[in-house]
């Protein structure tokens, strides 16, 4: 099988690429990315030599690039998109751009060249805060923040491209992804490592929001299962069914590391900062799915990489990332 995965180079698409590649000796991938600043070849280093791996640097909202890049693969799989939503706070254009912009972009190059399979990988986010319960596939949309909204406009067109031109799509919608190679604006790499330089740990509000935390590897199987056996047209939950508010998740970082409480910050909230996020999972465990990791131990096997690999994160924090924090937390104190 020939995929061309979108967005290769960032935290969960690297890990997928670096999954697929030693799963599957019969598959091959071309990865497409812009290299933003949350792009990072580094994650690649293993399989960069491979023969069946190619590398080709552009952008989802490029045409002309998509259509040569798509041209012959039996699937596409997008993981491409602005991520984080602090920065869609700060600013959304890109967001749009990516996330709406370049997913219009690939679905027409899909229809075009009549690419077999499509696979859109979303979030828990477009459902907007669950207060109660968990939500199902068919939950209304309530996206809250630019990020959200931006990837709920992506999914929409996919579903749209189902229904009107019967392009074999599916959505996955996971909860937040932790492990590995994920750049440290977000909470628990970002918890990690200021941990361990000894900075504080800025938690918004109360620190009591819930997320459903998934480990990065969990998450990737879950995309290889749709991508080889679920049905077109479908969306999947992915969740990792451990709910945990984030002024524990915190504490647990700073047990970890043997880091004092002393180092958490209360902060101003995040705008339109969703209380909890939470899923019915149960089309995707009728598929064949469970998550296969504990999360206390994803946890440590997280905090440890990070702690051998300064020479992957240090570079980060103290280039692109070291004015956006500056901009993002100056007035939260
Ligand atoms: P990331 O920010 O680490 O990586 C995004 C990658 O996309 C980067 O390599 C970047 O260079 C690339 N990219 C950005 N704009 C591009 C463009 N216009 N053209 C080509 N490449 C472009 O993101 P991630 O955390 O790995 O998330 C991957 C996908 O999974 C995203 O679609 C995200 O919405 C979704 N998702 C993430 C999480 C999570 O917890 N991280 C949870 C659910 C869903
Ligand atoms: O400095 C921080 N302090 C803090 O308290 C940061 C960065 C976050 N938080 C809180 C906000 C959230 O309640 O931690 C929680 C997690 O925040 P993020 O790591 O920014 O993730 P979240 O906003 O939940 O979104 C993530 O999961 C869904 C990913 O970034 C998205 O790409 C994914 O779609």
């Amino acid at each position: 099988m020939k995929l061309l995965v979108t967005g290769g180079a960032g935290f969960i698409g690297s890990h997928f690429i670096r999954h697929v590649l030693r799963k599957y000796p019969g598959h091959s991938v071309i990865n497409l990315d812009k290299l933003t600043y949350a792009g990072n070849l580094e994650n690649l280093r293993e399989v960069e030599r491979e023969p069946r791996y190619r590398f080709v640097h552009g952008d989802i909202s490029d045409a002309a690039v998509v259509r040569d890049a798509m041209r012959g693969v039996d699937a596409v799989l997008n993981f491409a998109a602005e991520s984080h939503v602090d920065r869609s706070i700060l600013g959304a254009d890109e967001f749009l751009k990516t996330d709406v912009l370049g997913t219009f972009t690939l679905l027409e190059a899909a229809r075009e060249l009549r690419i077999p399979r499509y696979v859109q990988i979303s979030t828990d986010e477009v459902y907007g805060s669950v207060e109660h319960g968990a939500v199902r596939e068919n939950a209304p949309l309530r996206p809250s923040n630019p990020y959200s909204a931006s990837k709920a406009g992506g999914d929409l067109l996919v579903s749209a491209y189902w229904a009107t031109h019967r392009l074999p799509v599916l959505i996955t919608r996971s909860s937040n992804n932790f492990g590995p190679n994920q750049y440290p604006e977000k909470i628990i790499p970002l918890f990690i490592t200021n941990a361990l330089e000894d900075r504080r740990l800025p938690l918004y509000g109360d620190g009591r929001n819930v997320r459903d935390w998934l480990y990065v590897l969990d998450n990737c199987a879950a995309i290889d299962l749709v991508l080889h056996a679920g049905v077109p047209g479908e969306i999947y939950n992915i969740g990792g069914g451990t709910e945990v508010e984030n002024i524990v998740l915190t504490r647990q970082i700073l047990r970890l590391l043997g880091k004092p409480e002393s180092l958490i910050q209360p902060v101003k909230d995040r705008p339109g900062h969703d209380r909890r996020y939470a899923l019915d999972c149960h089309k995707i465990h009728s598929l064949g799915w469970k998550p296969a990791h504990e999360l206390g131990a994803a946890l440590a096997e997280t905090v440890r990489w990070y702690k051998e690999h300064e020479a992957w994160w240090q570079p980060i924090k103290s280039g692109e990332f070291k004015a956006y924090y500056a901009k993002q937390y100056a007035d939260r104190a």
